[in-house]
């Protein structure tokens, strides 16, 4: 059906938006059998290191104090700073009144006990069900560390799979802290040794290979520092061309960058102590131009690299790029950053993902994204038609489609999920 009438336009825009099928590429949630690796409630919500952040720069106690507290502590500490001394406005504390009341409960009340009785008397297998449901979620891929022994446990005693969590193999400790990796890989039988010889670089494409398969794992992924740098002459960049580029290659299985941390630029605050700092886009260039035959999906920390990645995105077809990452899962930065991503690439690209480790979240990462999102493809679909184009419902569900789950899917899955 042709709409030509602009009001109706947005409307038919927004519906599409919200009912596409979502994939999330990137999140830290993990399936319920998993144990207590699955977090959810409003304790996890509120301990999120985010918040931690932000509470941290208002209220006067040594870290090491707020560390040593219970969790249900810290969480009170939080809603006491956060949401009743002050007003919560910032996105992730947006993020949990969302969160709260899309799932019914009285967002007016302010009674955190009531919202802790809430999770007490659900079932995470019914409440698992109805996230999925509410927010039109297919899949969603978890970050899956080899190195993290008790992640490593779960996969070893291979765990019921739940077919909705995807897995992709997280590589930073092989890729950003070697001497630790190395001595890890020759405990679990591998023969390699801190030097980069060729048994070496075997031992590591052994590795790769044997967790790809065994998580059946739809890409390999590494968090690189702000100041990455290839070719060059360090395990990480010997590791990436000589091992993690051929296997990804050969098993078709994208490599996935998220680039732009400054790591621990206060270690006090633990998980939220990782600050940004601006990439230089020439190792992407390099990147997909030497290996025209390998796919790599990109999402970059900084918002000063966001135009000349789109740029480079325009001259690879190997380079997906994906996501509003971390600091800037911002609706102000999701606007700027998808208008842009729309103008430079059309619908090529796929403009986000939660990177949800709440499983709560996924509620309301996906909810203001695709407010968001959904206000830059009206304005883009009216542009349309004042030229005279005339858009169709069913094009523009597809376009939703496609930048929602199929643009993933196609360029990442090798077969059907
Ligand atoms: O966004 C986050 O939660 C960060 O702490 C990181 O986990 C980041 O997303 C990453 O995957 O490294
Ligand atoms: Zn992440």
């Amino acid at each position: 059906m042709h709409i030509e009438d602009p009001a109706r336009l947005r409307e038919v825009v927004s519906n599409a938006v919200s009912k596409a099928r979502i994939t999330d590429v990137h999140t830290h949630i993990f399936p319920p059998t998993f144990g207590d690796l699955f977090l959810w409630g409003i304790d996890e919500l509120l301990t999120y290191h985010y918040l931690v952040a932000e509470t941290m720069r208002v209220v006067d106690i040594p870290y090491s104090r707020f560390w040593a507290m219970s969790k249900r502590e810290q969480a009170d500490l939080i809603w006491k700073a956060l949401f009743i001394e002050r007003t919560p406005c910032s996105e992730a504390c947006r993020g949990v009144l969302t969160v709260l009341s899309r799932l019914g409960l009285d967002v007016k009340s302010r009674d955190l006990e009531s919202y802790r009785q809430f999770f007490r008397d659900i079932t995470v297998e019914d409440y698992v069900d109805r996230v999925f449901e509410l927010e039109g979620i297919d899949k969603i891929v978890m970050t899956n560390d080899p190195f993290n022994p008790r992640e490593r446990k779960m996969w070893l005693d291979g765990k019921r799979r739940d077919e909705r969590f995807l897995a992709a193999l997280r590589l930073d400790v092989l890729l950003n802290s070697w001497p630790v990796a190395c001595q890890r890989l020759r405990e679990w039988g591998y023969d390699v040794s801190e030097d980069l010889s060729a048994d070496t670089l075997k031992g590591v494409r052994r590795f790769l290979e044997d967790w790809i398969g065994r998580m059946k794992a739809v890409y390999m992924a590494v968090s690189l520092p702000y100041d990455f740098n290839i070719p060059e002459d360090s395990p990480r960049a010997r590791f990436i061309e000589d091992c993690v580029i051929p296997v990804s290659r050969e098993l078709g299985v994208p490599f996935a960058m998220m680039i732009g941390v400054d790591r621990q630029v206060n270690p006090g605050l633990g998980d939220a102590g990782d600050a940004v700092g601006r990439m230089n886009i020439r190792v992407i260039k390099y990147l997909a131009a030497r290996y025209p035959e390998n796919k790599f999906m990109v999402t970059l920390l900084s918002r000063e690299n966001q135009h000349e990645l789109s740029v480079m995105a325009r001259k690879f077809r190997n380079l997906m790029i994906f996501g509003c990452w971390w600091f800037l899962n911002n609706p102000s930065l999701v606007e700027e950053i998808t208008r842009m991503r729309v103008e430079l690439l059309g619908t090529s690209f796929i403009p986000q993902h939660s990177d949800a480790r709440v499983f709560d979240q996924l509620i309301y990462k996906w909810e203001h994204s695709k407010a968001t999102i959904a206000k830059v493809l009206q304005d883009k679909y009216l542009d349309l038609l004042e030229t005279g184009w005339v858009p169709e419902e069913e094009e523009i569900e597809r376009d939703a489609a496609r930048l929602f789950g199929d643009n993933f899917r196609d360029f990442a899955l090798r077969t059907e999920i």
